[in-house]
């Protein structure tokens, strides 16, 4: 029903300052290498590749202060900007951005440029963690933890958006109503009042267990989709939404998470639904893995693209 633009520009956001751990970078590397391009070929997309975002090529050249509210904050800030505007010039060329991260905090800068370039969008956020913190209430002082926090309506005044990132304070707020969570199990507490206080539709593992994921995507779906059955969508994947099991190289993981069917099941039903025009993976990171943990996580993340972009099993 809805047209696809059948174009992919796969976009490189290779940040790692979002969070402690290097490695995060070479996500995209990997994805590729397991063999990204031809995937995507063998499912009819034509493939564009836009050169690695480079993060560390920073024009901030006074060393930012500390800021252990929101680490690296100007270096995210001027990060993710770059990735929103590339994303914005994907989304107004007509093509599809398929976003590979990277650590969480880009989703700053992907869910500015879909709010803006299509600001009907419904966005899932596939997540073991609600990435709703702000500086103030994040436990850890990590961006990776804050890009809904940031971006949320009614959440943060524009002065108290972290150096670095006042470009935010040019897009559009994400409504309360626009966002849909799955997978999540570890929230913390300020993080648990703000889904309450707004409403915001979240399905945690206990949904999955007592519904099962196939109602807990339509409910997803329908939540999202239900006053236009055209909305755009973006989906937004943290490989820790997946069980510790199958996804061991990513690095904040949390056990009694999605199995191994189940996070293909949450891409199948999205492509499914038609709907989807942009999304990233994040969070895979091969170094905190051994060999073959590495490969897997990588392995099922290729999986899950190649899920969302539209491979059916028959
Ligand atoms: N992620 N809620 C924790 C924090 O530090 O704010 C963990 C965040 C994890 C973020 O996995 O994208
Ligand atoms: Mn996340
Ligand atoms: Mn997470
Ligand atoms: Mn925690």
């Amino acid at each position: 029903h809805c047209n696809y633009p059948r174009t992919a520009n796969v976009i490189s956001a290779p940040m790692t300052y979002g969070q402690p751990y290097v490695g995060t970078d070479c996500g995209p590397r990997w994805l590729k290498e397991a063999g990204l391009r031809s995937m995507l070929s063998n499912l009819g997309w034509r493939v564009k590749e836009a050169p690695a975002l480079d993060f560390d090529d920073f024009s901030v050249h006074k060393p930012p202060k500390v800021n252990n509210s929101a680490k690296n904050s100007h270096i995210v800030g001027e990060g993710t900007l770059k990735l929103a505007k590339l994303v914005e010039e994907t989304i107004v060329a007509g093509e599809f951005p398929l976003i590979l991260g990277g650590d969480h905090s880009i989703g700053l800068g992907s869910l500015a440029a879909v709010l803006k370039a299509r600001p009907d969008v419904g966005i899932i956020w596939v997540d073991a963690h609600a990435d709703l913190n702000t500086p103030n209430s994040s436990p850890s002082g990590n961006m990776h933890g804050m890009p809904i926090g940031l971006l949320m309506d009614g959440v943060l005044t524009p002065d108290e958006m972290p150096p670095g990132c006042e470009w935010v304070n040019d897009y559009p707020r994400i409504s309360p109503d626009s966002i849909v969570y799955v997978g999540l199990r570890d929230v913390d507490s300020e993080e648990r009042k703000l889904i309450r206080k707004l409403n915001i539709k979240a399905f945690t593992m206990t949904d999955i267990d007592r519904y099962g994921i196939g109602r807990v995507m339509e409910m997803s779906l329908g939540h999202l989709l239900q006053d236009n059955p055209d909305r755009p969508l973006h989906l937004s994947y943290d490989i820790d939404a997946v069980d510790p099991v199958f996804a061991p190289a990513t690095g904040t993981t949390v056990r009694g998470g999605l199995t191994f069917r189940e996070a293909h099941y949450v891409a199948e039903s999205v492509a499914a639904s038609g709907n989807l025009a942009s999304a990233e993976i994040v969070e895979l990171n091969p170094n905190l893995s051994d060999g073959s943990g590495a490969t897997e996580t990588v392995d099922l993340g290729l999986q899950i693209v190649t899920s969302l972009m539209g491979k059916s099993i028959i």
